[in-house]
């Protein structure tokens, strides 16, 4: 299925050339029909000659209906543009020209209608030259009578021939669609109709309307019921759900949009106006109106505030509509959305340089991690890009330039660390992730690199645990000393001596480049095991005594170093005198 909106001045014969194309009456309301005006959209529907279906979304061409026309339009980028032989170009079709560039429309029909009471000649000569200024000069063009049928086979081929160059939708595409009309069914709820423009949707999904979920009860396309339908399609689905739904909302897959209220944005002007944006105006997208004020940023760069937050994706286009009165021209801007979650504008000179950041920037995933510097995948996929590589960490992506600094600065910050603390063993994962600012401890981890490594929460500088040098030089002076007698630990006063007082002692101890027996009672790391090795020589079970021996040291040591060599399982205690040593021991 393919779906065409109508455009142009009102009374040109939109309706009517519905109407003789489908046989169906797009002008459903009483009011519409006693007054021969358009003011709701119109649904209708056909066969092509290919067997091609084709929906038409008929749209008003009042002046004051400007909204409805571009809530219709919105979601369909394909338009039959219509112009009445005897008129000629009028201000609406003007101002619906206006809107289908700025939206980017490049896909349709030039039909000049009423055919029947003027020469199509000259209307369509000027018309044509009208849609050639924009992205529409490509688009066919015939004359027709809505009334006569004149022209209306030649019509039905060209748009043939036209949805056959259309491109084929992304079936796998997200859902996003945009709610045009809604009513209640007896004994069935709520349902709504839009346009799909890609995706599918089935019954049984559940989609969000503003993050709050729906399910599809049951669903039709063009009044008839389906299990599914992908993009284009005209669907009416039913839907269950704690929300009432309104046109203007959508209707997504939960997770794939980012639904934002602040957007930062590439403005540009609609063909005719030049002068400055008023603060406050109205963005058009998909089927939604919304208020919204403009802020300025430099050169074409602008951060709008939505009145309530949209489901966007990075490079969707809005359009800006002067909300007040009547006077031409109204449509004043497209705004391309070049960020869907800007970050705060804080410090002064922000705005400047946000602009000239944005002004490079190219719509996609690595553009945007060069403002965001970090982001999740999940953010990412929400904002429509594409991920870029592989992760840095877990759903972690980062701008490559910000990453390596990050490394960088996590190096000097562990270093700066161990020179303000010098008797704390490396710097907690904690405190690094603080000072870098990071999001995420796993950020910080990620970023280690050798010499950098873990150890008990902690970033160590190297095998030597980071120890401050004058500590590390006084457990060398330790070592050299227990070299000849390995288990014979040094006495309190000796350790002073050798400047180890009971804080460096500690922080040794927790660099594991000491091994505290006891209170007061240290050896090199290790000892117990050589310690465990040396006993396990001796006949067993032995005494204290033949230990203290075997091992070179005293009493004092031997006692100590054997009560910690039970506890690590090495030794084991056969009574009040005698011990024996463990096959094995940890
Ligand atoms: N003679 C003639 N009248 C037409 C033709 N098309 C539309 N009309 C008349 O023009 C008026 C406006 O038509 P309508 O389709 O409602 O215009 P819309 O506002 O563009 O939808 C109606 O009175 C139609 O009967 C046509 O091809 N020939
Ligand atoms: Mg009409």
């Amino acid at each position: 299925m393919h779906v065409i909106a109508t455009a142009g001045h009102v009374d040109h014969g939109k309706s009517t050339l519905v109407r003789a194309l489908t046989g169906m009456e797009p002008d459903r309301l009483e009011e519409e029909r006693r007054r021969g005006l358009t003011i709701e959209l119109g649904h209708a529907w056909t066969a092509l000659p290919s067997g091609e279906r084709i929906a038409f979304v008929d749209v008003p061409g009042h002046e004051r209906f400007l909204g409805t026309m571009l809530a219709g339009v919105g979601p369909v980028p394909v338009v039959m543009f219509v112009v009445a032989a005897d008129e000629g170009w009028m201000p609406q079709s003007e101002e619906h020209l206006v809107a289908l560039e700025t939206l980017g429309v490049r896909l349709g029909l030039l039909v000049v209608t009423r055919a029947d009471l003027a020469d199509p000649g000259p209307a369509l000569l000027d018309a044509r030259a009208r849609l050639a200024r924009g992205g529409l000069g490509q688009a066919e063009a015939l004359a027709v009578s809505g009334r006569t049928g004149e022209g209306l086979a030649e019509l039905r081929a060209a748009l043939d021939r036209l949805v056959a160059g259309l491109p084929a939708p992304d079936p796998g595409a997200p859902v996003r669609l945009w709610i045009d009309r809604v009513f209640s069914v007896r004994g069935s709820g709520t349902v709504v109709t839009g346009t799909l423009p890609a995706g599918r949707v089935s019954t049984g999904d559940e989609l969000e309307i503003d993050g709050e979920a729906v399910r599809i009860r049951a669903m039709e396309s063009l009044k008839e019921p389906v299990d599914s339908a992908t993009g284009v399609a005209r669907v009416a689905l039913n839907l269950r759900g704690r929300v009432a739904p309104e046109r203007g909302r959508a209707l997504v897959t939960a997770g794939a949009w980012t639904s934002t209220d602040l957007v930062d944005v590439r403005i540009h002007a609609a063909p005719g106006f030049d002068g400055p944006l008023p603060r406050r105006l109205t963005a058009h997208i998909g089927s939604a109106a919304i208020t919204c004020d403009v802020r300025p940023l430099g050169g074409q760069v602008a951060r709008l505030r939505l009145g309530r937050r949209v489901p966007l994706h990075l490079g969707d286009l809005l359009l800006l509509r002067d909300p007040g009165g009547h006077r031409a021209p109204r449509v004043l801007a497209g705004a391309r959305v070049l960020d869907p979650r800007p970050p705060d504008l804080v410090r002064r000179g922000a705005a400047r340089a946000r602009a000239t950041q944005l002004a490079a920037a190219t719509l996609d995933a690595e553009s945007l991690l060069r403002v965001h510097r970090l982001l999740r995948g999940e953010q990412l996929l929400a904002m429509g890009c594409d991920l870029p590589g592989p992760p840095v960490e877990g759903d972690w992506y980062a701008d490559p330039a910000h990453w390596s600094r990050l490394g960088e600065r996590l190096a000097e910050a562990v270093r700066r660390h161990g020179d303000d603390h010098p008797l704390e063993r490396g710097m907690p994962l904690e405190a690094a992730r603080h000072e870098l600012e990071l999001p995420d401890r796993r950020l910080v981890t990620a970023l280690i690199r050798p010499p950098l490594e873990t150890a008990g929460g902690r970033i160590v500088s190297g095998p030597s645990g980071g120890l401050p040098a004058s500590v590390a030089g006084a457990v060398q002076r330790l070592a050299a000393e227990l070299s000849e007698h390995p288990f014979l630990a040094p006495e309190a006063g000796r350790l002073t001596t050798l400047g180890l007082g009971s804080r460096e002692v500690a922080a040794a101890v927790r660099a594991g480049a000491l091994l505290r027996v006891a209170d007061g009672i240290v050896l090199l790391p290790g000892a117990d095991a050589r310690a465990a090795a040396v006993l396990a020589e001796l006949p067993q079970p032995f005494t204290v005594s033949q230990a203290k021996v075997a091992l070179g040291t005293s009493r004092r040591v031997a006692v100590p170093l054997l009560e910690h060599l039970d506890r690590r399982g090495f030794t084991e205690r056969v009574d009040d005198y005698l011990r024996i040593c463990r096959v094995g021991g940890s």
